[in-house]
């Protein structure tokens, strides 16, 4: 799978392509991830990328052309993608779901804004869609291209080692992680739960079932809705729902 992000920081978004997983399957072909630094589209000698908005009010609009010409030279050097994305606090949230549907694709244009935003132009005839990581401020669309290109990539086969690994990742079903433990068994006091000592590998089995049903009650509940139980996960949740047990206050469920 191919992606090319296009920002105003290269180096900043080369930095974290360069190590951990992202770069490990580059090396091993798996992905092709090149970064484009936007003012090498800008045509004039200082390399403007922003001017002031129409309309007036504070800070500065990013261009549309170093976008439009960005676009174009990727579409030659890189060929036509199958999406352009627009980072953007307005666009879809991005999901597992959607982190499913951009990993079956074969190359993905991810475009990072700064300053106080993107000429709308850039979303109607560049971008093909928008994503957002969530509902909060960050100052440029750069960590949140990383973040779709690391929650993409891992879905691409062969990217990360253990296919299992993947397919048990939590979003993958909608349920919480059970909680992890590794040495020492007994941290001044605090103990590792008895029963992932115990060896019974149908007890622990259970035991994992249980606390991430549990969890997922607890912490949320909205994703419940959603999630892929086996028959043993359905029991404990109606264990744990069951008439003896307190809802708990605003839970939603
Ligand atoms: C500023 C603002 C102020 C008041 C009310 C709403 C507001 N939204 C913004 C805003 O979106 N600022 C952007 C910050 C301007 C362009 C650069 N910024 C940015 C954020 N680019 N991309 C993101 C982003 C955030 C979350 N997920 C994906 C991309």
């Amino acid at each position: 799978m191919k992606f090319d992000i296009v920002t105003i920081f290269p180096r900043m978004v080369g930095a974290l392509l360069s190590e951990g997983l992202i770069a490990r399957a580059a090396e091993r072909g798996i992905l092709d991830v090149a970064v484009h630094d936007l003012r090498s589209f800008a045509r004039d000698r200082r390399r403007t990328v922003d001017d002031v908005p129409y309309g007036g009010g504070p800070g500065m609009v990013m261009k549309p052309e170093p976008f439009v010409r960005a676009a174009r030279h990727l579409r030659r050097h890189r060929g036509a993608p199958d999406a352009v994305v627009l980072m953007s606090p307005q666009g879809a949230p991005l999901t597992h779901a959607e982190a499913v549907r951009l990993s079956g694709l074969n190359h993905v244009v991810l475009l990072c804004g700064r300053y106080e935003g993107v000429d709308e132009r850039v979303r109607e005839h560049v971008a093909t869609e928008e994503l957002s990581i969530g509902d909060y401020v960050v100052s440029g669309g750069e960590l949140p291209a990383l973040v779709v290109v690391e929650a993409v990539a891992r879905l691409v086969p062969g990217v990360v080692g253990d296919a299992e690994s993947v397919r048990a990742d939590s979003f993958t079903r909608n349920l919480l992680d059970w909680p992890h433990y590794t040495r020492p068994a007994d941290l001044d006091g605090c103990r590792v739960p008895e029963v992932l000592v115990s060896g019974n590998h149908a007890e622990i089995r259970r035991w994992r079932k249980r606390a991430a049903v549990r969890r997922t009650i607890e912490r949320r509940p909205d994703l419940l809705r959603h999630s892929v139980l086996d028959e043993e996960e359905r029991e404990i949740l109606q264990d744990l729902q069951g008439p003896g047990q307190a809802r708990k206050a605003g839970a939603g469920i």
